[in-house]
């Protein structure tokens, strides 16, 4: 039996997460893994109900240190209940965004101290760590475009300047250059049937599986 393996995606708005997630749990279904797809935040009942408390414009105010405790509150319970449950049992777990979100978005973004984002992961999840993460790399200007394409209500992040996004987009890359090992970057500006492809090639390489037909 293949070991459990723990695949993360990342990267800003309109570079194409949730269409790569589905064809690349697809692809591994295609060899007989299970595979639990999920997100950040949410992925559970209880921390569905945060990322719509923190995602949602409200009335309140929800400061960068509040956002970053709510990312965290939800991770404990969505590792607690799912993930380590999924992979304790050898299953395979792919999550749309984790603890490197935090980093571009609360850290990147907002400004929050890359020491408490550091010490809030090395509390809730220290000793699990992502065997891959895919980082879907796309300029801002063209994920912007994309999202405006497609429409719909604008939750408190869609809000965010393009210079937000840029300090979001730099701090991811910073993350992929510091950690090779594990971060593959995509090209995510290309056509989105050649961004899955990459991105199922790029996990073949990384978790060493032998090419498959999906
Ligand atoms: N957040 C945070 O701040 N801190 C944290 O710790 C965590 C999250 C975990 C919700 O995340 C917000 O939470 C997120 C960061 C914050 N806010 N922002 N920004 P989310 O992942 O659920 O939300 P999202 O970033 O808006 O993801 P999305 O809606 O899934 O968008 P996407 O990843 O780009 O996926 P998509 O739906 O596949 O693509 C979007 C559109 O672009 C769609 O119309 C596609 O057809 C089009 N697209 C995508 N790729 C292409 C290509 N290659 N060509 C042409 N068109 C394309």
């Amino acid at each position: 039996m293949t070991e459990a393996r723990f695949i993360t995606l990342e990267g800003i708005e309109g570079a194409g997460k949730t269409t790569v997630a589905d064809r690349l749990t697809q692809a591994l279904r295609a060899r007989g893994l299970t595979v639990h797809a999920t997100r950040e935040p949410g992925g559970t009942k209880v921390a569905e109900g945060i990322r719509s408390l923190v995602l949602n414009r409200g009335e309140e105010h929800i400061s960068a240190t509040a956002e970053t405790l709510l990312m965290f509150g939800a991770r404990q319970i969505h590792i607690d209940n799912l993930i380590r449950p999924s992979l304790t049992r050898g299953e395979w777990v792919l999550c749309d965004r984790f603890t490197d979100a935090t980093h571009a978005y609360q850290g990147g973004g907002r400004g929050v101290d890359r020491s408490l984002i550091e010490r809030l992961a090395n509390a809730v999840h220290g000793d699990l760590q992502p065997d891959v993460t895919l980082l879907l790399d796309v300029p801002v200007r063209v994920g912007l475009e994309r999202m405006q394409a497609r429409r719909g209500a604008v939750d408190r992040f869609e809000i965010e300047s393009s210079q937000f996004f840029e300090r979001v987009r730099n701090r991811y890359l910073e993350l992929a250059q510091a950690q090779p090992q594990r971060f593959r970057v995509i090209d995510a500006s290309v056509r989105l049937d050649e961004v899955c492809s990459a991105a199922i090639a790029a996990v073949e390489e990384a978790l060493q599986l032998p090419p498959g037909r999906a």
